[in-house]
């Protein structure tokens, strides 16, 4: 109902900048080496524009000289540059009527996404599935990790001085806090639990899960987000939400997670809506397999999450 003709653009964003270990960024290298475009095309769904007009962008992003900390967050310049590159990017794509899939890449790259789905789609609702709540800002977070803090940049939750002197000033909060639902947390810091609680956030952790099972748990969260099943929904999705039984290769594994399953079945309940306009999946980093077939299963537990967003268990 939001997508023109099962139009899909696929965006591959190789960055690692918003945390320290390297390889994330060779994530979209091995997801498409693995058949993504080929799998999304055979759930019928057609792959247009991008940068080569087969359905695909691939970008590109090159640090900046002298990126040094502003207060604690680390490699500032580099993280909003490539943001902001992507935000434009996503723009287009939700704005040409397609649905917009970024492949990551780590997690602060939906700044960027978010933005741009939300500057085609104002009254979008988010599902974000992760361990962590990604919702510290500049102020709480203890990394300085910017993959730690998107949410907050995209609710607006950093105190203003020190966003407007920031190079992020670029970035407007789209995202109000009743249009924000977790599912899969684990691994709270406090002040993102802070957080959750002053601003009353839809917030489902593993306790949930276990204690309501996943298919009650998401329908509590598309109601909290969505009662009214009018909205457009995006859906970011960090693989290490998942156990890192099924997806090793990540950069921040946290025991106790969704099983495969679990974490399709939340890709399938979206996809049951309709309403999908854009979907993240981040933070898969081959480096960090210890043998090939971590690195193969992680690869193909993201492909497998991808698919059942674009429909492929539907009926
Ligand atoms: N991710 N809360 C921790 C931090 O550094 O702020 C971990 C963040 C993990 C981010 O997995 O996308
Ligand atoms: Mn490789
Ligand atoms: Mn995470
Ligand atoms: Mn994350």
């Amino acid at each position: 109902k939001f997508i023109k003709n099962k139009e899909i653009t696929v965006i591959a964003a190789p960055f690692s900048g918003g945390q320290p270990r390297g390889g994330v960024e060779d994530g979209p290298d091995h997801l498409l080496k693995a058949g993504l475009l080929n799998q999304v095309r055979n759930l019928g769904w057609k792959t247009v524009g991008g940068s080569t007009d087969t359905g695909l962008t691939v970008m590109s992003f090159t640090k900046p000289p002298n990126d040094t900390d502003v207060g604690k967050m680390k490699q500032p310049r580099y993280v909003s540059n490539a943001t902001q590159t992507l935000y434009k990017e996503t723009a287009k794509v939700s704005k040409s009527g397609a649905l917009s899939l970024l492949i990551g890449g780590d997690h602060s790259l939906a700044i960027g996404s978010v933005s741009g789905v939300f500057e085609a789609h104002p009254d979008a609702c988010l599902l974000w599935i992760d361990a962590h709540a990604d919702l510290n800002t500049p102020e709480t977070t203890e990394s300085g990790n910017l993959h730690g803090c998107p949410v907050s940049f995209l609710l607006g939750l950093a105190k203003s001085a020190e966003m407007e002197d920031s190079v992020f000033r670029w970035v407007k909060p789209c995202l109000a806090t009743g249009r924000l639902a977790y599912i899969g947390l684990r691994d709270l810091d406090a002040g993102e639990r802070a957080f959750i609680r002053e601003y009353n956030i839809a917030a489902y952790t593993m306790h949930h899960v276990d204690k309501f099972g996943i298919g009650r748990v998401v329908e509590m969260a598309l109601d909290r987000i969505n009662p009214d099943k009018a909205r457009p929904i995006h859906l970011s999705f960090d693989v290490d939400a998942l156990d890192p039984i099924y997806t090793p290769a990540t950069g921040t594994p946290v025991r106790g997670g969704l099983t495969l399953r679990e974490g399709c079945y939340i890709c399938e309940a979206v996809a049951e809506t309709g309403a999908l306009v854009g979907m993240d999946l981040v933070e898969t980093n081959p480096a960090l397999g210890s043998t090939d077939q971590a690195i193969q299963e992680t690869v193909s537990a993201g492909l497998s999450l991808v698919r059942c967003a674009l429909g492929e268990t539907l009926l």
